[in-house]
Order: C-alpha cells, then structure tokens, then sequence
C-alpha cells in the first residue's frame, strides 16, 4: 500500500508550488528531517524564490514574540501602509529546548485565530541536531515557504545566543524584541544582539518601566551605533537589479527605529508593520538588498560545503583511519594541523 501511494519529492515539490498546504507541510517534514529526497525537492523550488521579505523577530523568553508575531499576522492580512493584503508564513523556532513540545504547543494555540486563513502557514521548529543545522534547516524551510508564495515570512526565534544572529543572517529584516521589568540591563546589550537589529520593539507597553526601557534603547542606539554605513555596490553587482538610482546612490541610512507596542491590545503593532515595510523599502531603494542577498548566499553555500565535504571525507576514509588519527592527536604523537593536512589527503573532489 505504502509503495502505491508513495508521492514523488517532484510531486510534492509540484503540488506545493501550487499552494496545496498539507503538501507543503510534508515537504518542510521531508527538510526537516534531512530525507534524502530534501535535496531534489529544494533543486525544484529554489528557482521559484526570491519574492518574499523574511522578517525575524528575536527576543528574550515571554517578551510577547508569538502574541506579537499573531498581530503582525493580522495586519498584513488586512493590508497595511498602501500595501494589498499578503499572505504569510510563519516558523516558531525554538532552539532553546530540545524538550520543547509544551512550549511549541503554546504558540500554536497562541496563533489559532490565524490557523483557518488560507493566507497563512504557521510551522513550528525545533532544536535537533547541531545548532548550525538549525539555522540551515529554518533557511530551507523559509525558502520553501518562499517557492509556495507566502510574501511575508516571519521567523520567531526565543533568545539571544548564536542561533539568533544565524537565523538573522537568512532575514531581511530584524525585529529585537524587549520588555520592561527584565532587569535595568536591557538585554540586548549582553548578547551582542545590537548589531543585528533593524527595528526595536518594546513590548507590554502597558507595564511599568517601559518608557525606560525604551529610553536606554534609544540611548545606546544613537550612542554605540550612529547611522549604520551606506552601502556603496561594489563591482559584483547590477544596479537595475537593486532598483538603485546612480545619482541617489550613498544618500540612504538606516536608523533603527525604537517602538513601543502592546501585543495584547494591538497597540502600536500598525507602526511596527509600517516600519518595517519602511526597512524593506531602504534595503530596496538603496541596493543593501544585494548586499544581504550575497551574505545569505554565501553562509547557505558555505555551510552545505561544509557537511558535504566533511561527508566525503568520512566516507572515503573508514572510520579506523578516523580514530587512528584521534588517537595520535590525544598520544601527541600528532598536532591537529599536520593530522588534517593528512586527512585532506583522503578527500576526492572529483567524486559524488
Ligand atoms: N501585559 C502584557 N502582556 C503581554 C503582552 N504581549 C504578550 N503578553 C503576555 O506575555 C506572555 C508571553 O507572551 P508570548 O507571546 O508567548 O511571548 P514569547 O516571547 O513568544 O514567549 P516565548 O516564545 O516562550 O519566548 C503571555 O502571557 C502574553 O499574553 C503585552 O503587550 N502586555
Ligand atoms: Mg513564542
């Protein structure tokens, strides 16, 4: 029975980029789980990218992402700031528990008044595997919601560590979200997570402290990082494709702005979407939207040369050979830069 009704990855590949969701819920199943047919099916859709805009929105645990995130939804289904309404996709991801069904199950229901919309997908992740193959995998599933037509993709990632500034690389925009009452130490300055912010959000508005909290944001914004450097295109890259007027060229900035907003009520959530449209229009009418087109290429490049060598590498060397060699290190009779030179030695290029 299985084999009958098995469905190709070209089928499904097919039926997803007609908008069939339970197929294309199968296929981020198939992704995430690193099938082999994950490759085939990312071959098929990846020609068909390229249309959304990929907004992640990262913060400290409870600081109101996901109720956020279901605002956000909304608005963009209504349509906002001269924009028609858009579809949206969603992915929750959330790197910090590997026991995370609870949590997961929360932001489902969190979300459930946008689960019967056709216009949404909302897709939950969790931590398998290394770190670095999170960032991947959500990379993936972004372009797969991508390929199946959503126009805005939103990425909710809890926290503040490395897997959020990974995650941001694969974003246009990024949202850092903060709450009042989180301690005086706004928590944005610890993770280093300043530099990758677009837009800051202060959220539970409705709480005591946060005109502070949006004070010192401001603060540190205007102090630590002035107006972020223009992009001037280098030689790579084509002017009509980034929508860049030569005479305009190095007149656009980027300040992040800082926001207050009351997820629950909706409160300043209108703002937030404009502002962050605002930020698309600036990536786009500057030429910075090549610039992080080429980043995003690049880490996703880098990192599936990454596994596929060191999966060659493996192969063609046995893994006797491999321990043999740990050994040595740990004997001293080894360093670790002479014994990869000799591993290297192992790695055949030319094969599949
Ligand atoms: N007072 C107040 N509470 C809020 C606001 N926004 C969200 N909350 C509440 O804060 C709690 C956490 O909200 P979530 O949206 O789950 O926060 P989160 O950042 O997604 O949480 P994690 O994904 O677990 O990190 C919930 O009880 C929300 O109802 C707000 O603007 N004001
Ligand atoms: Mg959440």
């Amino acid at each position: 029975l299985r084999a009958s009704t098995e469905t190709t990855a070209r089928d499904l590949a097919e039926r997803a980029l007609d908008g069939a969701k339970r197929a294309l819920a199968r296929l981020i199943s198939y992704i995430e789980d690193g099938r082999p047919e994950a490759g085939e099916i990312l071959s098929i859709l990846y020609p068909h990218t390229g249309q959304a805009h990929v907004v992640g929105i990262t913060g400290a645990p409870g600081t109101g992402k996901s109720t956020l995130v279901n605002e956000i939804c909304k608005l963009y289904r209504q349509g906002v700031s001269g924009c028609p309404p858009l579809t949206v996709g969603v992915v929750a991801v959330d790197a910090t528990s590997p026991f995370s069904g609870g949590a997961l199950l929360g932001d489902r229901l969190r979300m459930c008044d946008l689960a019967g919309d056709p216009g949404v997908f909302v897709r939950s992740m969790a931590s398998r595997g290394s770190l670095g193959g999170l960032a991947q995998a959500t990379a993936n599933v972004v372009l797969a919601l991508d390929a199946a037509g959503y126009r805005r993709i939103i990425v909710e990632t809890v926290g503040a560590g490395q897997v959020e500034v990974d995650i941001a690389h694969t974003a246009h925009t990024t949202v850092v979200v903060e709450a009042p009452g989180l301690g005086d130490e706004v928590q944005a300055i610890k993770a280093g997570i300043l530099e990758i912010a677009d837009l800051f959000a202060v959220n539970k508005a409705d709480r005591e402290g946060a005109d502070r909290t949006a004070a010192a944001l401001e603060m540190m914004v205007n102090m630590e990082r002035p107006a972020r450097p223009i992009f001037h295109h280098g030689t790579f890259m084509a002017t009509e494709a980034a929508g860049l007027q030569g005479e305009r060229e190095g007149s656009f900035t980027w300040h992040p702005p800082v926001l207050k907003t009351i997820a629950l009520s909706g409160v300043g959530v209108r703002d937030l979407v404009e502002k962050i449209e605002a930020h698309r229009a600036y990536l786009h009418e500057s030429g910075e939207i090549v610039r992080k087109e080429l980043m995003r290429a690049i880490a996703g490049l880098e990192n599936i040369l990454q596994q596929n060598l060191l999966r060659r590498l493996f192969a063609s060397l046995g893994g006797e050979a491999w321990w043999r060699t740990v050994e040595r290190v740990v004997q001293r009779q080894a360093d670790p830069y002479s014994a990869v030179q000799e591993l290297l030695q192992h790695i055949d290029v030319y094969k599949r």
